[in-house]
């Protein structure tokens, strides 16, 4: 624990910027749910079983055989997190000029997609923009804006669609599978692949079991399993829904990109056994994947972050609803009206709440969102939030207790709360390094 002084000496240094915190200073970390978790007895028993020859590691045997049964993709390329895979993938997919459309953009995938000559564009519904629409699967596409896209462009210029489950950034909202099998229909009748971003497959699966019609009897491997077939290949992010602390793949049914992508590995990553991890991570990964997809494990870790929406909800702290599954999204606009967005509420909330418990928080507004590559302006999004991320089987249900009682301490004393000035700004992904000072 931190007192006041230490945590506004912190925040300053940080330059009101919370990744630039040490986590030292932090109290309960909120970050991010990314490599995270708290790794199981069994998955710890697996990197005492490290296989760590340079070529062909049993463990990544076992990697390979655990995804084709859960995941069902054919080949495997793995990375050492789920941007070297977004950087393969979009490098051998998507050429200059070409049209990536996406159910709401992710950070790093939509740079990656950028830097392959590429632009995305924006195909979730217009209910995953708005914090109050109630409807549960906002992370479904707006199948009249995927096919606008498609006459506009041509599928030709379309070398995939780019789908996440769940969608990050419109606070964790998972896609239905009747959307998802008409996104393949669609698809398939210009011949358009789909690229699926799976780092939170398994919670988008529990959401479609808890919450969409004729999936109750269906297990969250199943439904995990389902949703993966529809789609051609994927990206994953092994931090988020297979806790482990570091790793990641690019998984494909084509034996054409799969030959590609295993050539290209070799130079960023690693050869086409390890790119980039570690045997004993591999295994650790194997094992977690299975975890992953436990119907008990599931209804435990997301049934965690309802029980703090539901407490600020009651509360009366504007929050995205309805909550989604890897955290609690506050909505910075709603809690902040007097702050204009070019003063970065989100980034202002997650400073104010660390000043007041040490609670560490991530912005995902305007800062994250970075500027338009043409004009050179803010990109300014709709959602202007503060994630609540919660790491999985890391915190008790008295974390959850003081998070709120932090959150609702700050909200009670909104009104005093001044915007942020950015005084200094990197290139490339600004929020991970920019800098702040109070207005
Ligand atoms: C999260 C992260 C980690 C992160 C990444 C960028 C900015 C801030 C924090 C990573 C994801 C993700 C999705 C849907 C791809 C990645 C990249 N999320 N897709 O939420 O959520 O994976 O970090 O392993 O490279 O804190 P990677």
């Amino acid at each position: 624990m931190t007192t006041l002084k230490d945590r506004e000496k912190a925040i300053i240094e940080a330059g009101y910027n919370t990744f630039l915190l040490r986590s030292r200073e932090v109290y309960i970390d909120l970050l991010t749910d990314s490599g995270t978790s708290a790794m199981s007895d069994r998955q710890w028993a697996g990197l005492m079983m490290g296989d760590e020859a340079y070529a062909g590691s049993r463990n990544f045997y076992h990697l390979e055989d655990v995804i084709h049964k859960y995941y069902g993709y054919k080949h495997l390329v793995p990375t050492h997190q789920g941007r070297g895979a977004e950087h393969i993938i979009s490098q051998i997919m998507i050429k200059d000029g070409d049209v990536v459309p996406g159910n709401m953009y992710f950070t790093t995938t939509k740079l990656h997609q950028e830097m392959a000559g590429g632009k995305f564009i924006d195909i979730i519904i217009d209910a995953a923009h708005d914090p109050e629409s109630l409807y549960p699967f906002k992370g479904d596409v707006d199948l009249n804006k995927l096919q606008n896209v498609i006459d506009t462009y041509g599928a030709e210029k379309i070398p995939y669609v780019s789908i996440a489950t769940t969608v990050n950034m419109a606070g964790g909202q998972p896609i239905s599978m009747k959307n998802l099998k008409e996104i393949r229909e669609l698809t398939d009748n210009y011949g358009i692949k789909i690229i699926h971003d799976m780092t939170r497959v398994a919670e988008n699966a529990f959401m479609i079991q808890q919450k969409e019609e004729g999936y109750r009897d269906m297990s969250v491997a199943e439904i995990t399993r389902a949703i993966c077939d529809l789609t051609d290949g994927a990206t994953m992010s092994a931090k988020k829904d297979a806790m482990v602390n570091i790793g990641g793949f690019l998984a494909i049914n084509d034996d054409d990109i799969f030959d590609e992508a295993r050539n290209m590995v070799v130079i960023f990553e690693g050869l086409h056994t390890y790119g980039g991890m570690a045997g004993r991570d591999m295994e650790a990964m194997a094992i977690g994947i299975v975890e992953s997809v436990d119907d008990e494990h599931m209804k435990a870790r997301v049934g965690q972050v309802h029980y703090l929406g539901n407490k600020l909800h009651e509360a009366g702290v504007p929050i995205v609803k309805p909550a989604g599954t890897h955290g609690i999204f506050l909505d910075a606009k709603k809690f902040l009206p007097h702050v204009p967005q070019d003063s970065f509420p989100a980034q202002t909330l997650a400073a104010e709440l660390y000043l007041d418990s040490g609670v560490r928080a991530m912005e995902r507004g305007v800062v994250s969102a970075g500027r338009n590559k043409e004009t050179g302006e803010h990109n300014y999004p709709a959602l202007e939030l503060v994630r609540l991320t919660i790491p999985r089987r890391v915190y008790t249900q008295a974390h959850m207790d003081v998070i709120a009682e932090s959150v609702e301490n700050v909200f009670v004393n909104r009104d005093n709360i001044k915007g942020l000035k950015m005084i200094y700004e990197p290139k490339y992904l600004r929020f991970f390094q920019a800098r702040f000072e109070k207005l």
